[in-house]
């Protein structure tokens, strides 16, 4: 229905999302009621600049509030299990999220990407290649940037990553191409097991003209698409799956990445490590033919990819020790990533720094990944969770010390790898954050 035909919309969150939303709605002359269950919301500040009268309710959802309210614009931080918000759905209550509204502008081709990891990298990557096209493109989502402030800008596509919160309240969006990358354990605090959160993903399947899915991964496999209409990729040359297919070759022990059995470029002539991104960039050559863009085309731009920081990301090497910032590994699967991408590249110890928020994870899990590990430091709230899968851990308090203590361990040759297998919000403002501390504690480590 046309927005306006709302008498009262309700914009539940006031982070970034929210933000957006209230001020798509100002231009369009409706003026929301705001909600949000922080005492003080960060986006309290810029909404009073924008709109110093609006209604504004912080703190517990209040039911006779939020059944006032005609449309629900919730944001993807909220818990759609909060008892307010499944009453309000019970009420009939459309509960959407910013990408329906989205969803009302995209006059341009969307690629939409999912995963437990790579979203960014691959969305980033996409980007790059529809450029490297001739393209313009706005990006944005999960990676950082509001979906509704690309709304009216002048492009050929949009490149669109998804979050499984997000994709539980997207329900319009039309994707020309879709995929979901991997499904590993995550956000466990807000799905009741793996079956909910890979629902969530899936998703992204339901409007898509193309699905791009790993063939690792028979999870990842879209269940109503037609079978010409998906695109896979994997580790393997061959598969038995449809027809334009992305895989990985072997020529005197070294991997290509193939397109219909056809070697595109060898793994070595990549920027990236490790096995994972071998996979991402299939993902990302496979979403970019979606929109036509032969893989051959765009290699350029694949080699020239650096990656994103925050993920295995060389901050140097001091005294013939290299330390590596991944610090966006939030999950046990971008930790076990890192850490199988990296034993390959180091002869010395490899030294690991891990702990923070386990989001409820099972570390269980993360034991095998560990026993590649020569000595596993820990810290922060589940940092002890971590300790109890080896038989041997460091425990320390903070990032400092974790890398003082790093340094006195490290023997030549040696790695010492940040990839905390944990969110950071008990420790840091966010992941970036514990990454740049990371550098500036070994950079003072080192005296630079
Ligand atoms: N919150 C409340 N009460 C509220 C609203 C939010 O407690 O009423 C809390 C949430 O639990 C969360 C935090 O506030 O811890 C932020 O939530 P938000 O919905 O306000 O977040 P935004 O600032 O709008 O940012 C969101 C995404 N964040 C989340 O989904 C938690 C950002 O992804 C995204 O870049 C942004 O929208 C733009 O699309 C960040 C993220 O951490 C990077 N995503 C998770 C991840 O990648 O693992 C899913
Ligand atoms: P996301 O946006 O899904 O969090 P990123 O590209 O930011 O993904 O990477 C997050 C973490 O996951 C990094 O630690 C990165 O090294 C790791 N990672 C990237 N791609 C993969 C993959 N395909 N499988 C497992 N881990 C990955």
């Amino acid at each position: 229905a046309a927005l306006d035909s709302y008498e009262m919309i309700g914009v539940v969150g006031l982070g970034q999302t929210g933000l957006s939303c209230v001020r798509y709605l100002l231009q369009r002359d409706i003026n929301p009621v705001v909600f949000d269950t922080r005492v003080e919301p960060p986006g309290m500040a810029e909404l009073k600049q924008l709109a110093p009268n609006l209604e504004i309710h912080t703190g517990a959802l209040e039911l006779e509030h939020i059944l006032g309210m005609d449309l629900l614009v919730v944001s993807p931080g909220v818990d759609l299990r909060t008892p307010a918000l499944q009453l309000a759905i019970d009420a009939a209550i459309p509960v959407v999220g910013d990408m329906d509204l989205f969803a009302r502008h995209a006059n341009k081709p969307v690629l939409g990407i999912t995963g437990s990891n790579g979203k960014s990298t691959v969305t980033r990557l996409v980007t790059e290649l529809l450029i490297a096209a001739g393209k313009k493109v706005a990006m944005g989502g999960n990676i950082g940037v509001p979906v509704l402030e690309l709304v009216g800008q002048p492009v050929d596509a949009f490149v669109i990553e998804l979050s499984s919160f997000q994709l539980e309240l997207m329900h319009d969006l039309h994707l020309r191409g879709a995929t979901i990358l991997n499904i590993s354990d995550d956000h466990m605090d807000r799905y009741s097991d793996l079956r909910d959160y890979t629902n969530a993903k899936h998703r992204i399947y339901n409007r898509t003209d193309v699905a791009v899915w790993n063939r690792e991964q028979e999870m990842t496999a879209p269940v109503q698409v037609p079978m010409d209409a998906q695109i896979t990729f994997g580790l393997g040359p061959s598969n038995d799956h449809g027809p334009a297919m992305f895989g990985l070759t072997e020529h005197e022990g070294e991997f290509a990445i193939s397109f219909c059995g056809e070697s595109l470029l060898k793994a070595s002539e990549l920027q990236l490590t490790g096995i994972h991104n071998l996979l991402n960039v299939q993902a990302a050559l496979a979403l970019a033919y979606a929109l036509d863009i032969q893989p051959q085309d765009v290699l350029g731009a694949v080699r020239a990819f650096k990656g994103l920081p925050h993920r295995c990301e060389l901050i140097g090497e001091f005294d013939q020790v290299r330390w590596v910032n991944d610090s966006k590994a939030t999950n046990i699967g971008a930790a076990e990533a890192a850490i199988f991408g990296m034993r390959q590249l180091v002869n010395g110890k490899l030294i690991l720094i891990a702990g923070g928020d386990g989001k409820g994870a099972d570390f269980s899990h993360f034991r095998a990944a560990l026993q590649h590990v020569d000595v596993v430091i820990v810290l922060g709230k589940d940092g002890e969770r971590i300790a109890h899968q080896v038989e041997h851990a460091v425990r320390v308090t903070n990032l400092e010390e974790a890398v003082s203590t790093a340094a006195e361990l490290a023997t030549p040759q040696s790695m010492v790898l940040l990839s905390p297998a944990c969110a950071s919000l008990d420790m840091f403002k966010n992941y970036e954050h514990r990454g740049d501390e990371f550098r500036a504690a070994v950079e003072a480590h080192y005296g630079r």
